[in-house]
């Protein structure tokens, strides 16, 4: 026992000496900063998190692992797949989506899991990650395990990432960042897991090197067309909905549960919180919707300003066949 206290003294040790020597920025106004790890820019809890499962986790074949930056709709994801894997044991009235914001259906692997051990399994192979695929730890890629990539049209991403961090600011009582100063950072890579357009590119390369394994999806695809994108995303897990599902509108079934007017409207994800107990990261469920569109950008940002992140998003995803 006294070896285990030493051991993990002596890692803490070493992690507080690396960061010491990171490049560190306030995080847009919170009283918080990040700290530039390998490219990337992540908040402490979230830093040791990735170490913590780098050196730790051990990915299973059959495990799915939902990966995003933020505000791309993984919520969303989260309760698609979850439906989706468990259609058979759980139904209408009886899913746990009921009573647990999305987020609390798939742990996070670096944080839920690694950090407090929450069951990794809940009833289903799921977990997430908003890990950068560089940071992935080497047994998720050695496993063979499936991985869903989600990603957004930068400025949608922008637009709401800014509307999180002011509403989670004001529940803080903390000082809200403008919006021009929040998008200059966002710009220039300083944001959560920023660089964005870097995040969404080594999963693009990654999902061109293994198809089989990574499926790489989009937000707007997935407002577009859920049932078929749906139906796809059930196919690539292994989890097919059968003729006689499909008669059935088994398929339009989970788009209807997990769309967002019925889940925003849940008595949970209206009062309920989010990490509760756990200091600064408790989150109001409420905080997570927002709007749920394609194309809010409109609303927030200048003409000029989306010409400059549409000119990045060229710029950064230029020769990767990728658009956003
Ligand atoms: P997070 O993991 O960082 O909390 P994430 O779930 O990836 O965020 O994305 C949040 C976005 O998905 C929000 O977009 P908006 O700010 O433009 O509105 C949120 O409203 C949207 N969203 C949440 N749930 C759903 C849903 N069921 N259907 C469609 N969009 C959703």
């Amino acid at each position: 026992m006294e070896s285990h206290v030493q051991n993990r003294d002596v890692l803490q040790k070493s992690f507080e000496e690396m960061i010491s020597t990171l490049p560190k920025v306030n995080f847009w106004g919170l009283p918080l900063d990040l700290y530039q790890y390998q490219g990337f820019w992540l908040t402490l809890p979230f830093l040791q998190g990735a170490l913590s499962a780098q050196q730790q986790f051990q990915a299973k074949p059959t495990d799915i692992i939902l990966c995003s930056s933020l505000r791309t709709g993984t919520a969303w994801l989260k309760s698609l797949t979850f439906t989706t894997i468990t259609r058979t044991s759980y139904n209408d009235s009886t899913t746990p989506l009921l009573s647990k914001l999305s987020h609390d259906v798939v742990p996070y692997m670096e944080f839920d899991h690694v950090q407090f051990s929450t069951n990794r399994h809940l009833g289903s192979p799921l977990l997430a990650t908003h890990l950068p695929y560089s940071f992935l730890p080497r047994s998720i890629i050695d496993s063979g395990c499936k991985l869903i990539y989600i990603c957004r049209d930068p400025k949608d991403t922008f637009v709401s990432f800014y509307h999180f961090i002011a509403r989670y600011s004001k529940s803080q009582n903390t000082q809200i960042i403008q919006l021009d100063e929040a998008f200059e950072l966002f710009y220039e890579g300083v944001s959560m897991y920023g660089s964005y357009w870097d995040h969404v590119l080594g999963y693009w390369k990654a999902s061109l090197e293994r198809p089989d394994k990574l499926m790489f999806l989009k937000y707007e695809d997935l407002v577009e067309d859920t049932v078929l994108y749906l139906k796809k995303t059930a196919e690539f897990m292994g989890y097919p909905f059968s003729s006689e599902e499909q008669q059935e509108g088994v398929p339009e079934n989970i788009v209807q549960m997990c769309s967002f007017e019925n889940l925003s409207g849940l008595e949970v994800n209206k009062i309920g919180k989010h990490r509760e107990g756990q200091g600064n990261l408790e989150v109001e469920n409420n905080i997570f919707f927002r709007k749920g569109k394609v194309g809010d950008w409109k609303n927030y940002l200048t003409t000029e300003m989306a010409q400059r992140l549409d000119q990045r998003t060229l710029q950064k995803l230029s020769g990767s066949g990728l658009s956003l």
